[in-house]
């Protein structure tokens, strides 16, 4: 059944860390060994055995047209026939720059990176240089990708793989990073009162993607936001899995906060590598060449992920994408939950927009404090159960999942199938 992935991943393991080139990858708090895909088509995607599934992870969120989109494509062919990578502007940056600029009215200026971590390690030094200041604020179960600054106590990977910060993160980082409980304004506003004026940013998913899905309460985010304007503040939005996933506009269109800088990725490469970072004229004019807080990067606006991800851009504009796409997720979300329930299996399920997210404990699920009791061997056998009847998801309880424009009523219907069929046995 998987015995092409598993040769291939005993060669990997000799040659990459792990077997992987991200460790989520390796599937490991789920007891299983990677797939290796070969090809993916819509919703689907096909590994090296020639086994067949429904993919919810999505690349872990840029697949929201589903895969190999044919106004993707034909974007990407052209720009292959003019070269790869010049190392020199290209209209091509210029065109998803003002898309994105007229799609989220806080983005005055951009700049593409080549990464999520990039974006949200870029937008933090843009923070400190504009005001002078050392430390930020994070959310526990929140990740930014893995620079040094942000891997403490972060979600994601290291919530799954249960490292607290990393070795390598010098002491002094832990100092200048502070994690707070997602979703607690109070202790937000007590730690501002405290350090506030020493404070350069906060940073924060607006919905939280990486300890599983955690939407925000209501109020919270406004009540980030008054409070980074009354410390003088930079708030930072990390909108890399939220952009263009949850809105249009993303998570800050549809919860009207007005974010001062705003970090993108995923989506707007198309699939191919991207990140970038935005907002206030302000404070971007103070980003190298224009100003003195230094960042570049040999392949940021790199013309085919450019291409890519103005194609995207264009597609999930069109009329009535987005209202499809909740209903396609809502119709999945609600079905999980009830098959979980007819079977008398506790599970908390969520959804905001197309990215969903499904704990099995009672819940509510507020905070990462919450995430983490979940019944992780549970997860694990449902994880296992629904890859064998053709399910693909992500690897991890702690981990959000993805609907896209390509997830037929066929792939919802069957997904909900096997979903029955695997609580029932989870039950007994
Ligand atoms: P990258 O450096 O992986 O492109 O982006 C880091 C990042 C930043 N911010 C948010 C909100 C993110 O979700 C991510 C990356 N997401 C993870 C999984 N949720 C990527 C998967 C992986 O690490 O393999």
């Amino acid at each position: 059944m998987y015995s092409v992935s598993k040769d291939l991943f005993e060669r990997a393991m000799h040659l990459i860390p792990g077997g992987v080139n991200s460790p989520v990858r390796a599937c490991r708090s789920v007891g299983t060994q990677p797939l290796f895909i070969e090809r993916a088509e819509g919703c689907r995607l096909y590994d090296a055995d020639g086994n067949r599934f429904v993919d919810y992870v999505g690349s872990w969120g840029p697949m929201i047209l589903g895969h190999r989109h044919p106004a993707v494509i034909e974007a990407l062919v052209r720009a292959l026939a003019q070269g790869t990578s010049f190392g020199a502007p290209t209209r091509l940056e210029v065109e998803l720059a003002q898309l994105v600029v007229d799609a989220v009215p806080s983005v005055e200026m951009i700049r593409m990176v080549n990464s999520g971590t990039e974006a949200t390690m870029s937008a933090i030094r843009l923070a400190r240089g504009a005001t002078g200041r050392d430390i930020i604020v994070k959310f526990d179960g929140c990740y930014h990708g893995h620079a040094d600054s942000l891997l403490v106590g972060a979600g994601s990977g290291v919530a799954t793989l249960a490292i607290a910060g990393s070795p390598g993160v010098p002491q002094a980082f832990v100092d200048h990073t502070l994690s707070l409980p997602f979703n607690d304004s109070v202790t937000l506003a007590q730690v501002m009162a405290e350090k506030g004026d020493r404070i350069a940013a906060v940073i924060v998913e607006p919905v939280a993607g990486n300890m599983g899905l955690v939407p925000p309460q209501p109020g919270f985010l406004l009540k980030v936001r008054n409070l980074c304007d009354r410390y003088g503040s930079v708030l930072i939005f990390d909108e890399v899995m939220t952009g263009f996933r949850v809105a249009y506009g993303g998570a800050q269109a549809l919860y009207s906060i007005r974010p001062d800088l705003t970090c993108f990725g995923k989506i707007i490469g198309g699939g191919l590598p991207v990140g970038a970072y935005g907002g206030r004229r302000d404070l971007m004019a103070q980003v190298a060449p224009q100003g003195p807080v230094y960042q570049a990067g040999t392949l940021s606006g790199n013309p085919l992920a450019m291409a890519a991800g103005i194609a995207t851009l264009k597609e999930i504009a069109k009329p009535g994408f987005y209202d499809a796409l909740a209903q396609s997720s809502r119709q999945l979300i609600d079905g999980l939950g009830q098959a979980a329930q007819k079977a008398g299996i506790s599970v908390s399920t969520s959804g905001v927009g197309s990215m969903l997210g499904l704990f099995f404990t009672e819940g509510p699920v507020h905070n990462f404090a919450d995430a983490k009791k979940s019944d992780l061997k549970r997860f694990s056998a449902y994880y296992r159960q629904m890859l064998a009847k053709g399910i693909y998801l992500a690897p991890s309880q702690f981990e959000a999942f993805f609907v896209s424009a390509a997830h037929d009523a066929d792939a919802i219907d069957c997904t909900l199938q096997a979903a029955e069929d695997v609580f029932g046995q989870l039950a007994t």
